[in-house]
């Protein structure tokens, strides 16, 4: 086993439907630990770069306008294999394919918004934790 880091991202429509605490359950549940959390409101410029990789996607735009359009509250969470045990938590990006117990089955409104994002390898989750961490804020850093 290897004790990873990974990146989450509760979205705008968990936080507006107060289903922050219970998300963040869900995690401690699984036995992920949680290494640093806040609560902010993306800028336009930040959540396009955030989602850079799809800038060429139909929908894209969208996606921008509903990562901005309330605060939304950012961790980085670790544990043995952390990517793949919070992928596996969150279930498949449309809530409606997501199987029973996961979060996006449990709190996703629509493909869009999916309640959660989490990163989906290694580099990636470096790259986004120190997207929106300093490693000040990291316990245990
Ligand atoms: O890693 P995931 O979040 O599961 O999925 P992803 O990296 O393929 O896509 C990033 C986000 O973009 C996803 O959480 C929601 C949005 N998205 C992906 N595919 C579609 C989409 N939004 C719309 N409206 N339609 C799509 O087909």
């Amino acid at each position: 086993m290897t004790t990873e880091r990974t990146f989450s991202i509760i979205k705008p429509d968990a936080v507006a439907a107060k289903q922050t605490g219970a998300i963040i359950q869900m995690i401690l549940d699984a036995g992920l630990t949680v290494k640093a959390m806040k609560m902010i409101r993306l800028t336009r410029p930040q959540a396009e770069g955030f989602y850079a990789v799809h800038k060429e996607r139909p929908f894209f735009k969208d996606l921008v306008e509903y990562m901005i359009s309330g605060p939304v509250v950012v961790s980085c969470l670790e544990g043995d294999n952390a990517i793949i045990r919070y992928r596996e938590l969150m279930g498949a990006t449309d809530p409606a394919k997501a199987a029973e117990g996961t979060i996006r089955k449990k709190f996703g409104k629509s493909i869009e918004a999916n309640a959660c994002h989490g990163s989906d390898g290694p580099d990636t989750a470096k790259v986004e934790m120190s997207y929106f961490f300093s490693s000040l804020e990291i316990v245990g850093e």
